[in-house]
């Protein structure tokens, strides 16, 4: 509804402002990439969530894009068909993109390894490949793989890779409650974080080493970085002097990982990002006109009004 207008005059013929702030105000809102790499979307669950993906993609862009494995979760659909709209929007979304001249990478994971016999051929323009070494724009080479090769190296329970430090807090706070009822009630100590102490150490100790094996094998292949999923454990990191990055997941992290136009590397937790995109586009009115919060209306019309005399 649009609010009534106290003033004889449109406010906003005096808010037009200079073409550049209008671009500005866009590009921020629309980011283009050099590169994305996204992977664990698990198209074909009930845990995918494709329409947190289909948003980071319509607002995102790229040159390029890396499908970095388990795209299409094919254990779970050989046990039950599970396929809404969504899942096929997001099929159709990155088909699109290679339509529009965007270069599409697809590497195989461990949950669409059938996809695996087309490597070295290609589908509606996506090449599929099992592993390749990117480029980056400042010349830095970074072996891109999914990461479920080095499952036969580390064996550990992969839900343990789930829990991460601030459960672990978490779970320092909830055990504190757990005593003090347990006492009330007479029954003996029993350490909750103890318990999962053990089983957080287990996790850590499983991401740590599946980080280490995956940039160790990169340095022996005279890389600078890896960039790989599987763990759904999004981070950047530095591990001795190689660069560890992972995309994380389309599950419960949402994130991607984008590669600017020079070279930088971030982490996009899409969730954070799309509320700050909302904000920026909350203080621009519509046609592109941006009303600054700062700087309140009357003060414009003033400012206008002294220009004009
Ligand atoms: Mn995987």
């Amino acid at each position: 509804m649009k609010p009534s207008n106290p003033l004889p005059i449109d406010v906003h013929d005096f808010l037009q402002p200079a073409p550049e702030t209008v671009n500005a105000s866009e590009e921020t809102r629309k980011p283009k990439v050099r590169t994305i790499f996204i992977s664990d979307i698990h198209l074909g669950t009930p845990g995918c969530q494709a329409q947190a993906l289909l948003a980071f993609l319509r607002v995102y862009s790229s040159e390029q894009l890396y499908l970095v494995g388990d795209i299409i979760d094919g254990w779970q659909l050989r046990r039950r068909w599970h396929w809404p709209q969504a899942h096929n929007d997001v099929i159709q979304k990155l088909l699109r993109r290679v339509r529009k001249g965007c270069k599409v990478v697809y590497i195989p994971g461990n949950h669409d390894e059938f996809a695996r016999q087309f490597l070295g051929h290609s589908f509606g323009g996506i090449e599929v490949v099992d592993e390749v070494v990117y480029e980056a724009a400042d010349g830095r080479k970074f072996w891109v793989v999914h990461g479920d090769y080095f499952d036969g190296v580390i064996q550990c329970a992969k839900w343990l890779a789930y829990v991460g430090d601030n459960l672990y807090e978490l779970t320092l706070k909830l055990n504190r409650y757990l005593s003090s009822l347990r006492a009330r009630l007479g029954l003996p100590y029993w350490s909750l974080s103890r318990y999962l102490k053990h089983k957080v150490k287990t996790a850590v100790n499983y991401v740590t080493s599946f980080e280490r094996a995956v940039a160790m094998e990169a340095r022996r292949r005279g890389l600078g970085g890896v960039i790989c999923g599987h763990i759904h454990y999004a981070e950047i990191r530095d591990i001795d002097g190689i660069l560890y990055c992972n995309d994380g997941d389309w599950v419960e992290s949402l994130t991607a990982l984008v590669e600017h136009f020079d070279g930088t590397m971030e982490l996009i937790h899409w969730p954070q990002t799309e509320r700050e995109l909302e904000k920026i586009a909350m203080r621009t009115v519509p046609e592109g006109r941006v009303m600054p919060e700062t700087v309140p209306a009357t003060a414009k019309i003033k400012e206008k009004d002294e220009a004009l005399a």
